[in-house]
């Protein structure tokens, strides 16, 4: 006959705490100490395990319940009296009359076919006792024969679940269970993006991330990917600044939080190389001002002759208008051709995309560049426009600088980065003359591009910036 149980809820020291969990469904063979549901109290979060092994033959509560210490859980049918043998009291073990959450006898187990066949009485009617040599099946904590067992020590023994032991407050959102599977696959639980409320991370989410690196692995020359939650890397060096001065703690915005973890991956799993190009624009300079003369209405920003340059140069290199798929076995080669532009905003850095650059005309690029700009500094972009680039630019040429090293905006391949112009002597073959240079520098991810193709690239652009009429070609 099935003897059916009832799992409780422990003392958990609050009254009323939301389930945020459901680990087990009807049906499920679950193990001593498997935790069955997860409680999320104002401080924090716990997993409240079984306290028996057995089937789960119905769940009684669902997401969102609150619930206090007795509510039934479970009802599971118990398998095998050892594993009815230990009690968990911190688990909500018994519920004998008076007995609580805190074990004491329970007059059902003795009914379990398991402790029948081994003719023992069940240990749980018996607080702490040591297995004897006649208890073949024993629980595997339990001490051997003629030792007092920790794992079955007596009930009271066992302290209520604190909930701030159990989830430190600055740890990563996840309940204990996650984290025990993340380090058993030999995940970086810090390098997951939770997918739950709040950011909580789900049992999905470890094997995303796990399938991802795996994937990634594949690729026969991308082993950062592979090996990113096993850098290995030393921790971050904790030090208390203000034993040495005073200081003052700003937090980091979250389009800051969002694009650091987008740029940490970035760096840390693209190999990167630069390389750098100069663009003489003398002339399409003065082709510019020229233009911003006719068009006092709009703003004509070097950029969008750089935007029509790389349009070009992405016509003539499509593999830098690609991004490898996620096996890291192919390319996925781009018909279309959508810019990014980084924009600095107060908040932090913005790459809106400026949308089939091909098919228009400076004018119309120098306008969508300035909607999309502003739109980017009022915080009024929605996801939409930041998606979809083929290729990005970063231009610090109204700020200054000579060169710089632009990170790949994955999954693009490559991105341009632009300096300030500034007037230079050049040989012209005959003596030095005044030109307007202008710094590039071009990133790439080298598992896809070759330094000759990038060179090839980023000279082909900065012959395009120099002689503007090539756009039309
Ligand atoms: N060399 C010299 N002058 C340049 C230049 C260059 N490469 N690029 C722009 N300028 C000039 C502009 O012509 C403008 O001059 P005027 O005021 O005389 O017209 C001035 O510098 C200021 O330009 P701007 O930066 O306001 O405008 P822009 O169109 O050139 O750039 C935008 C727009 C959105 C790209 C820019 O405002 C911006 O946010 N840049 C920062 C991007 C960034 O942070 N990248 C780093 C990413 S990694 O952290």
């Amino acid at each position: 006959m099935a003897d059916l149980k009832e799992a409780r809820v422990p003392d958990i020291g609050h009254a009323d705490v939301p389930v945020i969990e459901v680990l087990v469904k009807a049906g499920d063979r679950v193990e001593k100490e498997q935790s069955l549901i997860t409680l999320e109290s104002d401080k924090a979060t716990m997993e409240v395990p079984a306290p028996f092994a057995g089937i789960v033959r119905e769940m009684k509560l669902k997401v969102g319940d609150e619930v206090s210490e007795g509510a039934v859980i479970a009802l599971i049918e118990v398998v095998g009296a050892a594993d009815t043998a230990s009690p968990s009291p911190a688990s909500g073990e018994g519920r004998g009359e008076g007995a609580g959450v805190r074990g004491g006898s329970d007059k059902e187990t003795g009914r379990s076919p398991a402790a029948g066949a081994n003719a023992q009485p069940t240990q749980e009617s018996a607080p702490a006792p040591a297995p004897t040599a006649a208890e073949p099946k024993s629980a595997p904590a339990a001490a051997p024969a003629a030792q007092p067992a920790p794992a079955v020590a007596p009930a009271a023994a066992r302290p209520p679940l604190d909930a701030s032991i159990v989830m430190p407050g600055d740890a990563p959102y996840a309940s204990p269970a996650i984290r025990a599977f993340a380090r058993e696959l030999g995940v970086d639980i810090t390098q997951v993006r939770g997918s739950g409320r709040g950011g909580r991370i789900q049992r999905e989410d470890v094997s995303a991330w796990v399938k991802h690196a795996l994937a990634s692995g594949a690729r026969p020359s991308s082993g950062a990917s592979a090996s990113l939650g096993g850098l290995n890397l030393l921790p971050w060096p904790k030090v208390d600044f203000a034993k040495f001065g005073e200081i003052e703690e700003k937090p980091l915005s979250r389009i800051q939080k969002i694009s650091g973890a987008n740029l940490a991956r970035n760096w840390a799993m693209i190999p990167h190389v630069t390389q750098h190009e100069d663009a003489d624009i003398t002339e399409m300079e003065a082709f510019r001002k020229q233009l911003g003369a006719e068009n006092k209405e709009l703003k004509i920003s070097p950029l969008v002759f750089q935007i029509k340059a790389v349009v070009a140069a992405l016509k003539a290199f499509p593999q830098f208008n690609a991004s490898l798929d996620e096996s890291g076995e192919k390319l996925i080669l781009k018909k279309y051709f959508h810019i990014g532009i980084a924009v600095d905003t107060p908040d932090g850095l913005v790459v809106p995309v400026l949308r089939d650059c091909d098919k228009k005309g400076l004018l119309e690029l120098a306008r969508e560049m300035g909607e999309i700009s502003k739109k980017a500094r009022d915080k009024k972009l929605g996801p939409a426009e930041m998606s979809g680039g083929c290729f990005s630019i970063s231009s610090l040429g109204g700020i200054g600088g000579t060169a710089f090293t632009p990170i790949v905006n994955a999954p693009e391949v490559a991105i341009l980065g632009v300096s300030k112009a500034a007037m230079k002597p050049v040989w012209n073959g005959r003596e030095f003359a005044p030109r307007m240079i202008l710094p590039l520098s071009l990133s790439y991810d080298h598992r896809v591009i070759d330094g000759a193709l990038a060179a090839r690239f980023a000279s082909f652009l900065a012959n395009q910036l120099g002689d503007i009429r090539r756009l039309l070609l």
